[in-house]
C-alpha cells in the first residue's frame, strides 16, 4: 500500500485520532463508487458502447423535489447504492434521488452508520462537459434504530453530528476532498493506477476574500440584506467595502465550493421570494451540511444568513436551506447584515 494513498491516510487517522475502522472501510467504499462515477462521467456519450447517448440526456423521470432526473443522476445513484448496501457498515442510506431512505437488505449485515448523498451535483453541467461532483455525509445511526428500520426520522440529526463529510469533483482531474473531523485533505485520482493519491493536506480557506459566487439572475427576488451585500460588493473600491470584488458561478456547488476551498471566496444560494415557503434551493442534509463541515474544518464558516448551518435541527429529509459559505470574515459580514435587518424589524 502506497504511503500517500487514501487507505494510508485513514489508517493514520485510526492510529492518531482513534477513528473507527468500520468508518474507514465505509469511506473506502464510497471512494470506490466515486471512481466508477468518474469513469462514467469521463466516457460521456461513449458509455455503454455509445447506445442512446451514453450517460448524457434525460432519464425521463422526476425526483421527490419535482426535478427532471438526468441519466447520470440515476446511474450515479445506483452506483453508490450498489457499492454500499452489502458492505456491513451501514444501517441506511438516503439520497437526493430517492424519495425515502433505503434500508439495508436483510441478506446483508447492518452497521452503525447512515450515509447521505447527492450522487451527481450540478446536473445542468452534464451535457456541456463542465465540472460536476458527488457530495456525501456520514452520520451515526441512533442507538435505538431497530434492525428493520429505515425511517427518515433517524436521519434528522443536526450537521454537527456528522462523523465524515466529503465530495468528489469530476473536473479536468477527479479529486476527493474529505474530512473525518481532523482537518481537510485532498486526494487526486491517478487514472493509471486507479488510486486516490494524497495531494494536499491541511486545506485552509483564507479568512478574507474579494470573490463571490452567486446566481445574479435571481437578484430581484432576494431580501433586503442579501441585496445590500451584493450591492456593496459591486460598488467595489468606491463603496463601503473599499475593495473590488470578482464574481464566479459554475452552477455546480461542488465546483464552486472546491474553488473556495483552494483560494477563498464566498458561495451564496439565499432564500428568495419566488417560493417564499421554501427556505432556499439547496438541500440541508446532503448538500449544505457536508459542505459546511468541510469548510468549517478548513477554517471557514457556513450559515443560512442567521445561524450556523451545522446547528440547524432538521425536520425533513429533503429540507432546503439558504446557504452562505466560505471565507470566515465574509460569511460573518453577510450574516451580520441579516442580523441587523432582523433587529431593526424587531
Ligand atoms: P442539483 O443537485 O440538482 O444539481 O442542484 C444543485 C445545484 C448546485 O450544484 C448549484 O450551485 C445550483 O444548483 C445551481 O443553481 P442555478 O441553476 O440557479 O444556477
Ligand atoms: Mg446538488
Amino acid at each position: 500500500m502506497a504511503r500517500n494513498s487514501l487507505t494510508h491516510y485513514l489508517i493514520r487517522c485510526e492510529r492518531e485520532h482513534g477513528i473507527d475502522p468500520n468508518l474507514r472501510l465505509l469511506i473506502e467504499t464510497v471512494a470506490r463508487a466515486c471512481k466508477t462515477i468518474s469513469h462514467a462521467v469521463g466516457k460521456g456519450a461513449l458509455w455503454g458502447g455509445g447506445a442512446d447517448g451514453g450517460v448524457l440526456g434525460s432519464a425521463g423521470s422526476t425526483n421527490v423535489q419535482g426535478e427532471t432526473q438526468k441519466k447520470l443522476d440515476v446511474i450515479a445513484n445506483e452506483i453508490l447504492v450498489e457499492a454500499n448496501e452489502w458492505g456491513g457498515h451501514l444501517a441506511g442510506m438516503a439520497s437526493e434521488e430517492m424519495d425515502n431512505p433505503l434500508g439495508i437488505p436483510v441478506a446483508y449485515p447492518r452497521g452503525h452508520y447512515l450515509l447521505l448523498f447527492d450522487p451527481l451535483d450540478g446536473s445542468s453541467n452534464i451535457e456541456v462537459n463542465v465540472s460536476i461532483g458527488t457530495i456525501f455525509s456520514v452520520l451515526p445511526a441512533p442507538a435505538g434504530m431497530a434492525d428493520d428500520d429505515d425511517e427518515a426520522q433517524h436521519f434528522l440529526q443536526p450537521g454537527h453530528r456528522q462523523v465524515c463529510a466529503g465530495y468528489a469533483v469530476y473536473g479536468p482531474q477527479t479529486m476527493l476532498v474529505l474530512t473525518v473531523g481532523h482537518g481537510v485533505v485532498t486526494f487526486t485520482l491517478d487514472r493509471d493506477t486507479g488510486s486516490f493519491v494524497l495531494t494536499q493536506e491541511n486545506n485552509r480557506v483564507p479568512p478574507d476574500t474579494r470573490e463571490f459566487a452567486v446566481n445574479m439572475s435571481n437578484a430581484r427576488h432576494w431580501d433586503a440584506p442579501m441585496k445590500r451585500y451584493i450591492d456593496e460588493c459591486l460598488a467595489g473600491k468606491e463603496g463601503p467595502r473599499g475593495k473590488d470584488f470578482n464574481m464566479r458561478w459554475i452552477a455546480s456547488m461542488v465546483s464552486d465550493v472546491h474553488r473556495i476551498m483552494q483560494r477563498g471566496g464566498i458561495f451564496l444560494y439565499p432564500w428568495d421570494k419566488r417560493e417564499p415557503d421554501k427556505p432556499g434551493k439547496l438541500r440541508l442534509m446532503y448538500e449544505a451540511n457536508p459542505m459546511a463541515m468541510l469548510i468549517e474544518q478548513a477554517g471557514g464558516a457556513a450559515t443560512d444568513g442567521r445561524q450556523r448551518i451545522l446547528d440547524i435541527v432538521p425536520t425533513r429529509l429533503h429540507q432546503r436551506v439558504s446557504v452562505m459559505i466560505g471565507s470566515k470574515n465574509e460569511v460573518e459580514y453577510v450574516t451580520g447584515l441579516h442580523a441587523a435587518t432582523s433587529r431593526a424589524a424587531a
